[in-house]
């Protein structure tokens, strides 16, 4: 049976407030950009996406295109250039002062340096070469075209590895150079190491800085992920699914992209889901509406006799893995055929049964480490997921205390990197360290939750908690906000009972 094209509330429909209504087959087929922007760039910005925002936005943020005379902080420069230079004037080192106008002046003035600087030597200005007329010839070392206004010569003819303007601000390096980040001006001496046509924004000295926040990573870079909160940001998009990654490291702005190697994973193709029993009693994955908690069946499943998933969580390549409870063994879950037409999702078991009654929440943490809290001994475990077996087992404390784990679940904060736990006697949420066991609050709330499910929203940054029946939305800032969504029901007059809530892909 194939189920009907379900209505589902991506991450990201709901945060613009529609809903994804794309046939399963073609969502999950087609690069998954479902509700997405299809216009994506593709790090030159310049064929399929239009580029005015860059444009606009470079020159008008940094500033930097009028201090394109940078070259002229060169003394010998300005000596040697000084009319062809004086266009942009000593003035260009305002920066914020310059506006479009005197940059694009400024440019001009650039872009007319060597016939003006030809000029100048006509007029024998230049002390340096002994008149006589003649073209005024400049080194030109990285053969990047624009020459070192260091060591220019008056000759008829150029010398060999002379080019006829001085107006490079780094003659040592190829990949600087007037125009070398064109999406942030188009003539400004800058460095743009990765080819991404975004200037380095800390670059040497005399060099114009630009706004690419990695020059090293063409996958950086003002607007890269334009689909996420800000998207003019500086940000990486490592997968190309216009979504920035939410832990990219260096100056990067994390994005809401937990898995930014995989162009499958991103809020568009990702919602709540849950694995439970539909209304007939037949075991499903169904999604969860996160404005009232209602339940929607997007795929049956081929499960074995006895199966009672507590805890569910996925890794960076999409692997899903559950903790079946009625086997004490881990299974690999694959629903996303039935997207294609195929009856019913896979559940494969690891290959042997941990034996442990009960994990109460798993989740992948750093580097696709599988862990797993264990009710009966209060134990952090690491599990193989591919054996199924416990490698090693440390105890749970808070402030050195011995912790009891009780009913609790598990998720992985992509942005902070770190695994969450949410403790149901206690209503609280802690972030838990893999090295100690120790466990730190982070939402301490009145409520009680058993059994307790919990995943982590990387577009608003909070957890939604599972507590038996009812769907609860809770701030991990510290502000201990707590919103009650609504019971899980595939319709009225029937609450069902939730404990392995997790962001899984979904199709339909
Ligand atoms: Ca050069
Ligand atoms: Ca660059
Ligand atoms: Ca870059
Ligand atoms: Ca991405």
């Amino acid at each position: 049976m194939v189920p009907p094209v379900a209505w589902t509330r991506t991450l990201a429909s709901l945060r613009r407030g529609t809903t994804c209504a794309v046939a399963p087959a073609t969502l999950w087929l087609f690069g998954l950009s479902g509700c997405a922007d299809p216009c994506l760039d593709d790090g030159l910005g310049q064929s399929a996406c239009p580029t005015q925002d860059a444009g606009t936005d470079s020159a008008g943020s940094s500033g930097s295109s009028g201090s394109i005379s940078a070259s002229a902080t060169d003394s010998e420069s300005a000596t040697m250039t000084a009319g062809s230079l004086s266009a942009s004037g000593s003035g260009s080192e305002s920066g914020t002062g310059a506006s479009d106008t005197e940059a694009s002046g400024s440019s001009s003035a650039t872009a007319d340096s060597s016939a003006s600087a030809s000029a100048s030597s006509d007029g024998g200005s230049d002390g340096s070469s002994s008149g006589g007329g003649g073209t005024l010839w400049c080194p030109d070392t990285d053969m990047d075209g624009f020459g070192d206004a260091d060591g220019c010569v008056n000759a008829d003819d150029p010398p060999p590895g002379t080019v006829d303007n001085d107006d490079d601000c780094d003659d040592g390096d190829p990949t600087t150079f007037p125009g070398a980040a064109p999406l942030d001006d188009r003539d400004a001496c800058m460095h743009d190491g990765d080819g991404d046509d975004w200037g380095d924004d800390a670059p040497g000295p005399g060099i114009d800085p630009g706004s690419d926040c990695d020059d090293d990573d063409a996958a950086t870079f003002p607007g890269a992920a334009e689909l996420d909160a800000d998207p003019t940001a500086c940000t990486r998009d490592g997968d190309g699914d216009g979504w920035g990654d939410a832990n990219p490291g260096g100056t990067a702005v994390p994005g809401a992209d937990c898995f930014d190697g995989n162009d499958a994973l991103n809020p568009d193709t990702m919602a709540l889901g849950v694995f439970v029993d539909d209304p007939s009693g037949d075991p499903v994955f169904a999604s969860v509406d996160p404005t009232d908690a209602a339940l929607t069946a997007v795929a049956p499943l081929d499960t074995p006799g006895a199966w009672n998933p507590v805890s569910a969580t996925i890794d960076e390549t999409g692997t899903i893995v559950v903790n079946n409870d009625a086997q004490n063994r881990l299974y690999r879950v694959d629903y996303l055929g039935v997207c294609g037409g195929d009856p019913e999702g896979e559940t494969t078991p690891a290959q042997q049964a941990h034996g442990i009654d009960i994990f109460c929440g798993i989740s992948f943490g750093q580097d696709g480490v599988l862990y797993g809290v264990q009710n009966a001994t209060d134990e952090l475990a690491v599990l193989d997921p591919l054996t199924g077996l416990v490698v090693s087992s440390m105890p749970l404390q808070q402030g050195g205390a011995p912790f009891d784990a009780a009913s609790c679940g598990m998720t992985f904060d992509c942005h902070e990197q770190r695994l969450l736990y949410a403790h149901g006697p206690g209503g609280d949420i802690f972030s838990l360290d893999p090295a100690t066991g120790a466990l730190t609050l982070l939402a301490d709330t009145d409520l009680v939750w058993s059994p307790t499910g919990l995943a982590y929203d990387p577009i608003d940054r909070v957890v939604w908690v599972a507590g038996d029946t009812v769907l609860h939305r809770i701030a991990i800032d510290g502000s201990n906000t707590v919103e009650v969504i609504g019971d899980f029901d595939f319709g009225p007059g029937g609450d069902v009972t939730v404990s392995n809530l997790e962001v899984l892909p979904i199709c339909g």
